[in-house]
């Protein structure tokens, strides 16, 4: 098997966040996502590519191994499920964390002390059921791809189940966190059979990837 590798990244937040660390490991990426439409970027290691991709879709890429290794959010690897994955190290980028929030006006404490069948809006279904059936609170789960901010204000739903980083975006809707569900990192991903074919060649990345994340 060649030792060529295909790095999967999401345009935006993860691809610059780790820009820094493929510095690390002597690789820099010679064409800007944003400015080129090309979907697969050269760098200046021959043996090395990376693609881009919807963050979303990064651990498909790599499960399938269409990628090698790739970079995607808590958030995403657990809608995902992980399976075909090995997730050797918490990258400590692109953080934020992942809450229920509600409209200012909405009583949420006291509606689950009332029993009341919650109905929740989010694009994180996996991540929102578990976390209700932990509480012993009964949802009807909506979901949605994107702006589920805007559910609440024009009543589709009580809460939603979304990430939160600065707070401006909840801030801006009127919209309240009532509840921490996790704390979000993005981590690295490999394919499981390509860690064992391409080992030699993988492992000084993951290498300068742990060194580099490590004080973070
Ligand atoms: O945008 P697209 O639909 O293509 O996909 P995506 O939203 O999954 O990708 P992208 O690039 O926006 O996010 C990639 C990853 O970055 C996510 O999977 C998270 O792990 C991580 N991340 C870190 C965030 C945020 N911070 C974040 N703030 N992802 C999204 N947001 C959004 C959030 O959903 C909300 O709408 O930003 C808004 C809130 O931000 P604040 O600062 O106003 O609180
Ligand atoms: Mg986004």
């Amino acid at each position: 098997m060649s030792q060529q590798l295909t790095l999967a990244l999401s345009k935006g937040r993860i691809f610059e966040e780790t820009l820094p660390l493929l510095e690390a490991a002597g690789i820099k990426v010679t064409e800007d996502p944003e400015t080129s439409r090309k979907l697969i970027l050269q760098t200046n290691d021959p043996q090395v590519r990376v693609i881009i991709v919807r963050a979303s879709d990064v651990p498909t890429y790599v499960q399938y191994g269409a990628a090698d290794f790739g970079v995607a959010g808590k958030d995403v690897l657990y809608e995902h499920g992980g399976e075909g994955l090995y997730q050797p190290i918490d990258l400590k980028i692109a953080k934020c964390r992942m809450s229920v929030a509600v409209s200012a006006g909405f009583d949420y404490q006291n509606a689950v002390r009332q029993g009341a069948r919650l109905r929740v809006a989010t694009k994180y279904v996996e991540t929102a059921r578990e976390h209700f059936a932990s509480k012993g609170v009964h949802v009807d789960l909506i979901k949605l791809y994107g702006s589920m901010e805007l559910a609440p204000l024009v009543g589709l739903s009580d809460a939603i189940v979304d990430l939160v980083s600065t707070g401006s975006t909840l801030r801006a809707n009127n919209l309240v966190e009532v509840e921490h569900i996790m704390e979000i990192s993005s981590r690295l991903v490999v394919n499981q059979a390509a860690l064992k074919l391409k080992r030699e060649r993988l492992q000084p990345i993951l290498d300068a990837f742990e060194s580099a994340s490590r004080n973070k």
